[in-house]
């Protein structure tokens, strides 16, 4: 295979690794854990993996080890880093006794499942260290949470003598992570389960975990291009940009954005909902900055748009809720096609939530009404939320034009990113982070630990002060409705409307309205000076500003 020049350059880079995994590690318990809701609940489900200690390491006595096989799964978005946790837990296995072996199931969870698997080796390592991408073994969104797919995954694991398997994944994976870590557990299987946090959304992050990994690289990359399209649209002064930004539910990304770009306008969903604003007072919102620059002269403009935003207007929040009960029965699974789905909801929802329904344009209607992820999820990516926003918008500033409220000139341009950032080659902070969390995950395994998440703390700080252990998943969890049932998952983590990034954001965001006040943030760096190179997210940097 033909590389580039930069790869063949990057592929030399060694990530950093805290310096309490630089050699030999103990494994320094903490008190006993508690989830962080629905409490006896969650000890019911998970007698065996609820309220261990939170693990640190800390600097230990070398011990000899038999070789032992590890597996590990990709699962859910892609997201930059993903080779990095893979070569950090192959080279953290590998330093325990050179002759255990990584296997990497393939395309997700259903690889385990379906028995389909390759060994990796230091060659096919190498070829992947510090690249983007999930492709060394690709992933998928298989929902592993039936006692068949335990049972098959436990045959292929006893085949290959895999005595622990890591999954990579967002709040949803590492939810099933637990539930299979639990299963094995109450069986006796003798298989251990290990989680990473993972996802762009940035919404798997807690006390324990400070960023789920990807975050940094996609933000940086999508605030490169966003500061590219400012100095575009300062340049002509002709056009408002209207740019979607992934992150499924929680809008970290668009915040983090904005904090790196300084556009005109950022709608964060979190605060769309406590303010309980409706479609049409989002709307006016962007109307009257688009209006209060046009007095000034300035036709032009950036506006950044959480991909979630349309679940947060309280009334369609309602509305989905709704949908997603009726969607999930029986009657309703058993319907063939798009049009007997959308006739079947408008036939079985409330007369209010039938309203808001017919209110939205049909192709959002739709996509609403449709299908869900394999975890209930709406497949928001899929709404084109920039250009629903932007026409109504331009209706807006169509009446207010012929009130007399309003002079100005009303173009835009639409643009959604996410897939271009998802797998971005890692950030120098992803590239570290992500190696350090794979073969922190060896040293768990290593500690006979299962049910735990790969942590990585202290990470504003130089690589080698960061602080490396292990979080009991189920401290994360608590009990929530999903596809019309009360499951437990790891709770979400939305923006903070008392958080240190928001309320930065809130004392800028009228200046940056009105004033050109555009960043340029420029394409990720690897080599150079730290504070170019190394620095982690402003909205890290802000959580943890002492
Ligand atoms: P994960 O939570 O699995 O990491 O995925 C998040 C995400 O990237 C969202 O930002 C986006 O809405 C979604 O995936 C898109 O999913 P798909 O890749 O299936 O189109």
């Amino acid at each position: 295979m033909e590389i580039s020049n930069l790869q063949k350059a990057r592929a030399a880079y060694q990530p950093k690794l805290p310096k309490a995994l630089q050699g030999s590690v103990k494994a320094v318990e903490g008190a006993p854990t508690q989830s962080v809701g629905n409490q006896a609940e969650i000890k019911e489900l998970f007698p065996n993996t609820y309220g261990m200690p939170i693990i640190t390491f800390e600097a230990g006595e070398p011990v000899k080890l038999e070789p032992f096989n590890v597996g590990i799964i990709l699962s859910g978005g892609q997201a930059p880093g993903g080779h990095n946790v893979i070569s950090g837990l192959y080279d953290g296995v590998k330093s325990l006794n050179k002759d255990s072996k990584l296997y990497g199931f393939l395309m997700g969870p259903g690889g385990l499942v379906d028995h389909k698997y390759i060994e990796f080796t230091d060659a096919k390592i190498d070829e992947y260290r510090n690249t983007g991408g999930f492709d060394i073994i690709g992933s998928g969104r298989t929902k592993l949470e039936e006692v068949d797919q335990f049972e098959s995954g436990i045959k292929i694991l006893r085949e290959l003598g895999i005595k622990a398997l890591v999954i990579i994944g967002g709040d949803d994976s590492n939810t099933n992570a637990c539930v299979l870590a639990e299963y094995y557990a109450a069986k006796k299987y003798g298989v251990q389960v290990i989680g990473c946090p993972k996802t762009i959304d940035g919404d798997l992050k807690n006390d324990q975990i400070e960023t789920s990994f990807g975050f940094d690289t996609a933000c940086k990359t999508y605030s490169e291009l966003i500061g590219n399209i400012q100095r575009d649209c300062n340049s002509a002064r002709k056009y408002w940009h209207f740019i979607k930004l992934m992150g499924r539910s929680a809008s970290h990304i668009a915040l983090e954005c904005a904090l790196q770009c300084q556009p005109n306008i950022c709608l964060i969903s979190e605060e769309v909902e406590a303010k309980a604003m409706s479609l049409d007072e989002v709307v006016t919102y962007i109307a009257k900055a688009v209006a209060d620059r046009a007095a000034d002269g300035n036709n032009f403009g950036t506006v950044l748009i959480p991909e979630g935003i349309i679940e947060f207007i309280p009334a369609i929040k309602k509305l989905i809720a709704e949908l997603n009960d009726v969607l999930a029965t029986p009657e309703a699974q058993k319907l063939n096609n798009a049009d007997e789905q959308i006739a079947y909801v408008k036939s079985h929802i409330a007369a209010d939530n039938l309203k808001v329904f017919e209110s939205l344009p049909a192709d959002v209607a739709a996509q609403l009404a449709l299908d869900r992820d394999p975890h209930g999820n709406v497949q928001v990516s899929l709404i084109e939320t920039e250009k629903l926003l932007s026409r109504m918008v331009a209706a807006k500033l169509a009446e207010w034009k012929k009130e007399g409220k309003y002079n100005g000139k009303f173009s835009a341009q639409h643009h959604f990113f996410g897939y271009e950032g998802r797998c971005a080659a890692p950030s120098n902070y992803d590239a570290d982070y992500c190696y350090s969390l794979g073969y922190n995950a060896s040293r768990l395994i290593a500690n006979g630990k299962t049910g735990y998440m790969s942590i990585i703390k202290n990470t504003t700080a130089p690589a080698a002060e960061w602080i490396a252990g292990g979080v009991p998943i189920t401290m994360m969890m608590n009990l929530e409705k999903r596809n019309g049932k009360m499951k437990p998952v790891i709770r979400k983590a939305l923006v903070e409307l008392d958080g240190a990034p928001f309320k930065f954001f809130a004392s800028k965001r009228a200046e940056w309205a009105k004033q050109t006040a555009y960043v340029y943030p420029g394409p990720i760096q690897y080599w150079g000076p730290t504070e170019v190179c190394d620095q982690a997210t402003k909205t890290l940097q802000l959580e943890q500003a002492k």
